[in-house]
């Protein structure tokens, strides 16, 4: 008895295992149609996720299929097999958050090749291997802004250091040469920029490059984070060696991770757009291009459901864009009323 009980249960879990399975992959022929694809820098980032969630919105208001990926680490090599897999399950189009600016590009051009559109958004990569980047905000404001930041919060002179993502990330490295090159400025004269480390949007790797850059740096007195990962980390370990008024921590980072940090006083302040928002901009702009509504040509325009109408702008890389908006600044002030949103 115990054993037919046994074999009837190992039955029913192994059907409810497979059943979602089946029905889903059979609605995606049948029923679902289109399926656009998104890949984000790697698993485990809650702003990927929020991104992919905005994604996921856009795509099934139009009752169309999203496929959302992402490789186990922030590397090129792990973005390049996803993408040859969703080239070989013909998606329509495919957006990604890039871990490298030219070394997607063979596959990327494959995909393109095989009318695959490509819509790149976040993290970008080069003309050639795209249809039109969606961009978050201004590189240059973000850039120029982070460093003002910092410059306020150690009083106009100091050591300060950048904590980065991956050292291939297209956005973060372009953020960091607009603040090298808002550091040019005379006013900086008395600011000095250390170091560069990268944590790798890995929240250990963060951590112990941040603890790194406290022991060699004994006097530095900021941390600019533009990752939403780093500068999580950074806070936290700011947080536990008692170091709250000392170092100060600015930089991108999500309310939601970061509201005990800027209450607590490790981040004064920090900026953020609405990765939920970004996400949902990527999949009208993925789906407009797959359907031939757009090119991704300048002076394209299109519907972007509940953000409004969108138009195609040329990018300062030469190619296409589309853009977002401006970034936000938190504080203690108005923290609480974004924590629960992302
Ligand atoms: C991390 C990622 C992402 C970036 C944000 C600000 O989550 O590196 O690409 O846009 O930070």
């Amino acid at each position: 008895m115990r054993k037919v009980c046994v074999t009837v249960l190992a039955a029913v879990v192994i059907a409810a295992v497979l059943a979602p399975a089946m029905v889903f992959s059979a609605g995606a022929r049948e029923e679902v149609g289109e399926r656009h694809a998104y890949i984000f820098k790697n698993t485990g980032n809650p702003f990927g996720e929020r991104l992919m969630d905005g994604f996921a919105e856009a795509v099934e208001e139009h009752g169309h299929q999203a496929i959302l990926r992402a490789p186990d680490q922030p590397t090129a090599e792990g973005q390049i097999q996803i993408i040859e897999q969703l080239i070989a399950q013909n998606v329509d189009s495919i957006g990604i958050s890039a871990n490298d600016y030219d070394a997607l590009s063979p596959v990327l051009r494959n995909a393109m090749n095989a009318e695959i559109a490509v819509v790149p958004s976040d993290s970008n990569v080069n003309p050639e291997s795209r249809h039109v980047f969606v961009n978050q905000a201004d590189p240059e404001q973000i850039g120029r802004t982070l460093i003002q930041g910092a410059y306020d919060m150690i009083g106009g002179a100091g050591q300060i250091a950048i904590l980065s993502a991956t050292s291939t990330a297209t956005n973060q490295n372009l953020w960091i040469e607009w603040m090298q090159e808002e550091l040019k400025d005379s006013r900086y004269d008395d600011v000095e920029l250390v170091r560069i480390a990268y944590g790798d949007d890995l929240r250990d790797k963060s951590v112990a490059e941040t603890e790194a850059l406290l022991r060699s740096y004994p006097d530095l007195e900021c941390i600019i984070a533009p990752t939403t990962v780093g500068i999580a980390a950074a806070s936290l370990v700011v947080t536990d060696n008692d170091l709250i008024g000392d170092v100060h921590i600015t930089g991108l980072g999500l309310p939601s991770e970061m509201a005990e940090y800027i209450t607590n006083g490790a981040c004064p302040f920090m900026y953020l757009w609405n990765p939920i928002d970004l996400g949902y901009l990527s999949g009208y702009t993925s789906m407009a291009v797959a359907s031939g509504e757009i090119t991704g040509a300048v002076g394209d325009t299109f519907d972007a459901g509940r953000l409004g109408s969108f138009e195609v702008v040329e990018a300062m890389d030469g190619g296409t864009e589309v853009l977002l908006g401006e970034p936000f600044m938190f504080d203690a002030e108005n923290i609480d009323d974004w924590k629960e949103v992302y």
